[in-house]
């Protein structure tokens, strides 16, 4: 299909329905950089899919699975070297190093330019351009916003179209002059004239860049997940939170761009509301997200908006509305199982691509957690035998699925809804063994943005660093922020100040699964139990729960306000996993106060007079 390459120049080969000359003058620019063979523009067909996961099988970077067990899936195994986000080879390059803040690596944007000419110079020789054209956010969506990945990586293309709504159609979109943030990709591995290619292609430099005035977005060397799939973290989290604030600077309202799920919960008698929640990693976002409620909700039902990324716009009514500007799950396998996650393991009996999980003698995929008992034989993510007897890991614990949102059999009706849902509460958590409680809803939306700014997490892995240290994560969003963490923080005081003046803000609430007892063992059941506390929330949020027990941070429920219809479950636990230990608070607290030392240059005053607020009642 490809014309011929003339000159050493790939043919650009637009399509006839492709008419915004910019577009098309910033293609051929890209190409003239980068040295293609060719250039492809994908139009999001299921016959492109099907050819293009057919020519990767050819390759050697994925795998067909067994029809008879996973229908229509495959299995990629990625470069040993390249096989999660790189955060210290992530840059925001705003004009100035404040505009990043201290959160984020900045390098000076011409400088970064200069580094990155040379190396994306030639970086595609030997390979395909794939244009990958995608929307984030149903199209034509007043929240969506469009994007134009240039890769070399059919293995993108392929999981850009079940990620986001790819193809075609964003074409009609944009007609002559839309906007778009243009994406740049390489695996950053250029083969010469005879070169043979290896399954995975990458480069052990790798750089994920950021241009947030002018919103681009250049990646070099990874063909990862975050690394590579530009719409998730790179648009969807750090460049939208940009824009979102930007429109507040301009005037506007603004918007947020989060790193959350959003979940409907609908009573027996119909009634739907929605929460949006902010988790950090290992804190189970897509178990959330498709909790099964308990037998003592009968007939109450959770469904799901999106399991990752929340875009939320102040409509005219009022109100918050959100709207997930994904189209799949990119989601953690190992540890997923019927237990844990019936919902997501119905959603990925077909259809999926999975990622460096280990493959079954008869053609299926295992994880971790999958099944009580491992198979007695496996090829593992590294292509090597493995038995239960093995002393390595079979998948990798970043493996990943990605599957259409489509599959999932609790998807909510307005999942695709382009003016979105209206959001009754947030809700933020992590990983506490300690100090944090069950649930605590904000006294306002001041000490709920303060809750938020302050939360942390307990790491899990050795790899992370040590096991049980509490890492600050504010609003789930370190790595995610793409500008100043204290503009952040003050955008979401504004934002909060405009909606409350002409209508209802969502209830701020703070929730942790994961307190522990004497014998280290979690107290709280969690999982489908999670619904016991949602309930609470969202009877809190439209008013019809009492007021619980008030204490320093907020207000927590009494036993007596929570149902507890089929659970064993003490008060005397529940009292475990509520009490608030005066002594770990005033630690917690110098916690608060290096995290605030960290922030200081612009850091809202508010919130520092909230700390002091807090520190004083905690003294007396
Ligand atoms: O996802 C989790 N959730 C949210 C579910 C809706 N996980 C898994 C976290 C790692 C990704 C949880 N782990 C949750 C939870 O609420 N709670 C826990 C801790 C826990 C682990 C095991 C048990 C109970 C609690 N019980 C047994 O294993 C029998
Ligand atoms: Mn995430």
């Amino acid at each position: 299909m490809n014309q011929p390459v003339m000159g050493g120049v790939a043919a650009l080969n637009v399509p006839a329905h492709v008419k915004h000359q910019k577009l098309i003058n910033w293609v051929a620019e890209i190409a003239a950089l980068t040295k293609p063979d060719s250039i492809y523009w994908c139009d999001g067909s299921e016959e492109e899919y099907d050819r293009l996961c057919a020519q990767m099988v050819e390759a050697g970077t994925m795998k067909k699975l067994n029809p008879a067990k996973r229908p229509n899936s495959y299995l990629a195994w990625s470069d040993p070297s390249d096989v999660a986000r790189v955060e210290d080879r992530t840059f925001i390059c705003s004009s100035t190093k404040e505009q990043a803040g201290p959160t984020n690596n900045w390098m000076d944007p011409a400088e970064m330019r200069r580094t990155l000419h040379g190396l994306f110079d030639g970086c595609m020789a030997g390979r395909t351009l794939y244009v990958v054209p995608f929307s984030m956010g149903p199209l034509g969506s007043p929240i969506a916003h469009i994007g134009v990945e240039l890769s070399d990586s059919p293995y993108v293309a392929v999981n850009m179209r079940i990620m986001t709504r790819m193809g075609k159609a964003v074409f009609d979109v944009l007609g002559t002059d839309g906007d778009f943030v243009p994406c740049v990709h390489t695996v950053g591995m250029p083969l010469a004239a005879g070169q043979k290619d290896v399954p995975w292609p990458c480069n052990a430099t790798k750089y994920i860049v950021h241009y947030p005035e002018t919103r681009e977005i250049w990646s070099f060397g990874s063909g990862y997940g975050g690394n590579a799939l530009l719409g998730k973290k790179c648009f969807a989290l750090r460049i939208a939170s940009n824009m979102g604030y930007q429109e507040a600077q301009q005037g506007g309202t603004g918007w947020l761009a989060e790193h959350m799920l959003i979940l409907g919960v609908e009573s027996p008698k119909g009634d739907k509301k929605y929460v949006a929640a902010a988790f950090p990693s290992a804190c189970g976002k897509t178990n959330f997200a498709m909790l099964i409620p308990p037998k003592a909700f009968d007939g109450w039902k959770v469904t799901t908006i999106g399991d990752d990324i929340a875009w939320i716009k102040p409509g005219a009514d009022g109100k918050l509305y959100a709207i997930n500007p994904e189209a799949g799950y990119f989601g953690v396998a190992p540890g997923t199982n019927d237990k844990t996650n019936p919902n997501c393991m119905a959603s990925l009996r077909e259809n999926v691509i999975f990622t460096n999980v280990a493959l079954t003698d008869d053609g299926d995929v295992w994880w971790e957690g999958m099944t009580k008992q491992a198979p007695d034989h496996l090829i593992d993510w590294q292509g090597k035998d493995w038995t239960p007897a093995s002393s390595t890991k079979a998948a990798h614990p970043n493996a990943r699925f990605t599957v259409a949102a489509t599959q999932n059999p609790v998807i909510d009706a307005a999942w695709d809804d382009p003016a979105g849902v209206p959001i009754s509460a947030f809700i933020f958590g992590g990983r506490r063994s300690t100090t944090v409680p069950l649930v605590t809803e904000a006294n306002n939306w001041v000490e709920g943005v303060y809750m938020a700014a302050t939360m942390g997490s307990e790491t899990t892995a050795a790899a992370a660093g040590q096991m049980g240290v509490v890492r600050r994560d504010p609003f789930a969003m370190l790595p995610f922020i793409g500008y100043n963490m204290s503009d952040y923080f003050q955008h979401w005081l504004d934002l909060g100040k405009k909606v409350e003046a002409k209508g209802t803000l969502p209830k701020i609430f703070c929730v942790n699964w994961f307190r522990t007892g004497e014998d280290g063992g979690f107290v709280w059941p969690g999982y489908g139990d999670n619904m016991r506390v949602l309930k609470w929330v969202l009877d809190r949020a439209d008013g019809s729960a009492p007021a619980g027990q008030q204490h320093m941070f907020g207000t927590s429920p009494n036993y007596g306000d929570l149902n507890w219809e089929g659970a064993e479950f003490s008060e005397v636990q529940f009292t475990q996993i509520t009490s608030i230990d005066k002594d770990a608070w005033v630690e917690e607290l110098k916690l608060h106060t290096e995290l605030f030392e960290k922030l200081a240059y612009r850091l809202p005053q508010e919130l520092v007079d909230t700390k002091q607020q807090l520190e004083g009642r905690l003294g007396a």
